[in-house]
């Protein structure tokens, strides 16, 4: 299996610590395609020009984060359990992730095109999200859970992408579920690159 990624991309990340956290590197190779580059081995598998995208042996090809991760987990000799609550999770903090790529999509866009309303509304979206989380963080102490990986993916990526985030702030929940995540090997050799 090939999974297409690129180091930037969080929801990339999150296949990508799975994979070493499942034990399956020997089966799955990480192919580095920046996304905005078109290249011609990403959009052959997938058609919607994103990472990340896992190609399977077969020519068929999984495209969104959450699949690639019920896919990779179930390749697993020894699954992580999965229930509809932590699946419920997993929605919310790939919720999170959505507003914040959304986010920082504002940021780069030229300054003429910078849109109030869309800045507001995805921070709002963000605090939100983040606050429902917290309440959430004490039943998130499992490390082996695709809701704790994802909500630990997305308040790393806003340390990544918005340094002067104060999520940390009256979130003490939030924040010992992102330490636990930051000592683990799979999250720090898949950190994004510093810059
Ligand atoms: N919902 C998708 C989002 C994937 C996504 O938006 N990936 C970004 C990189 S962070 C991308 O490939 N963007 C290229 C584009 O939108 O053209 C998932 O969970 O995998």
């Amino acid at each position: 299996m090939q999974l297409f990624y690129s180091p930037t991309s969080p929801y990339a990340r999150k296949c990508r610590v799975l994979v070493r956290e499942l034990g399956l590197l020997e089966l799955v190779s990480e192919i580095d395609a920046n996304p905005f580059e078109d290249g011609a081995g990403l959009l052959q598998a997938n058609p919607l020009g994103r990472v990340p995208c896992l190609a399977l042996e077969d020519g068929r090809a999984l495209t969104e984060s959450s699949l690639i991760a019920a896919w990779l987990n179930d390749q697993a000799k020894t699954p992580w359990a999965s229930s509809w609550d932590d699946r419920r999770i997993e929605a919310l903090g790939s919720g999170l992730l959505d507003l914040a790529v959304a986010r920082r999509v504002e940021m780069v866009r030229e300054a003429a095109l910078f849109s109030d309303f869309w800045i507001g509304r995805r921070e709002r979206g963000i605090l939100r999200a983040l606050d429902e989380l917290e309440a959430e963080a004490p039943a998130l102490t499992s490390p082996q859970s695709l809701g704790a990986l994802t909500v630990a993916i997305a308040v790393d990526y806003l340390d990544f992408r918005f340094p002067e985030s104060l999520w940390r702030q009256g979130r003490p929940g939030l924040e010992g579920l992102h330490r636990v995540w930051a000592q683990r090997e799979s999250f720090s050799l898949t950190a994004p690159p510093a810059g």
